[in-house]
């Protein structure tokens, strides 16, 4: 081979590697944007599917009313509970006996339950009792199954509960400064759950937290900041002096802030209780509603770091280990 041949098949050589190395270097590309799409296509598609699976479901309060749909598929449902009003407010899930419904709640249930109410704030409690005792035979049938904790004005609350089949009336008896229940004031609303399931699986928690009538609120995990879904475990499950069961709220604390009246607050049936104004120092965020033994209930929350509170809204619930204080860190 002369000098020529051979500096022109190095000069090809050099030209058809170097095209080579383009060639294969831009199919490389080629087939890494590919993946790249696929890979982006499928995590779209999985936020999609996760999206359908979870179906969320807002409930809207402007003022003193709930703006929801109708009806809600059975099985797991996550509410997103919005509260743009000037008051604190919470959300309990009655399932209702078959052929009862809210013009029931209205002629039967809240009329004993205000004038029940207003005779404890005149002090009369005998009185007050044989009011309560009008309540009809049927509402022993009432099965309370979760909902959304105690939230404060002007914020948002989410919580994921088991819905089976049926009628459901939605309620908030927080109570106005006067002493009327909310609930007297137009926040009850029926649902109907129907047999079509949402589809949703059963959520995973974070942190878990047990509350039973034995133990109290259990629960001692490092809490750091951030979206995080609590489990509510409900073991024993009693009624309470107030007729009603145990709930799980958070609550931020202000520093500073006086327990004692946050814990005195949480029970409806005293002459104050549950009636806004809300003490001050505190922030509610939300939780799950009573639900019987053996339940679980879940709720979502944005945690910055402070202290916070986890309290059921019964009588005095720090004497009956239902108020625990933990920090986020
Ligand atoms: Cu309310």
């Amino acid at each position: 081979m002369d000098i020529k041949k051979l500096n022109r098949y190095l000069g090809k050589s050099f030209v058809f590697t170097l095209l080579s190395i383009i060639i294969f270097s831009c199919q490389d590309k080629a087939k890494k944007n590919d993946e790249v799409q696929d890979e982006v296509r499928a995590e779209f598609q999985k936020r999609i599917d996760e999206d359908a699976k979870t179906e969320v479901i807002t409930i809207l309060t402007n003022a003193m009313e709930f703006q929801t749909k109708d009806e809600f598929p059975s099985g797991w449902n996550t509410i997103r509970y919005k509260n743009r009003s000037n008051e604190t407010h919470l959300i309990l899930f009655d399932k209702y006996p078959e052929g009862k419904g809210l013009e029931d709640t209205k002629t039967d249930i809240v009329p004993p339950f205000q004038q029940g109410m207003d005779l404890i704030n005149e002090g009369k409690i005998e009185e007050a009792g044989m009011a309560f005792g009008k309540l009809p035979e049927w509402f022993q049938e009432v099965e309370f199954v979760g909902g959304v904790g105690l939230i404060s004005p002007k914020s948002t609350a989410q919580s994921t509960l088991y819905l089976e089949p049926g009628t459901y009336i939605i309620e908030c008896y927080v109570k106005m400064p006067n002493g009327v229940f909310h609930t007297t004031e137009g926040m009850a609303k029926q649902i109907e759950v129907v047999e079509n399931n949402s589809g949703m699986e059963q959520p995973d928690a974070d942190y878990s937290i047990t509350i039973s009538a034995n133990e109290g609120i259990v629960f001692d995990e490092n809490v750091s900041t951030g979206k995080r879904t609590f489990a509510v475990n409900f073991g024993k499950q009693k009624v309470h002096e107030h007729y009603l069961m145990h709930d799980v709220n958070l609550v931020w604390i202000e520093e500073g802030a006086d327990i004692s009246k946050l814990n005195s607050w949480v029970n409806w049936s005293a002459p104050d209780g549950l009636q806004t104004p809300a003490p001050a120092g505190f922030k509610f965020l939300g939780g799950m509603q009573e639900m019987k033994e053996g339940g679980i209930g879940y709720f979502t929350v944005d945690l910055k770091s402070g202290k916070y509170a986890l309290i059921a809204e019964v009588p005095d619930p720090q004497s009956k280990g239902m108020l625990k204080t933990f920090t986020v860190n």
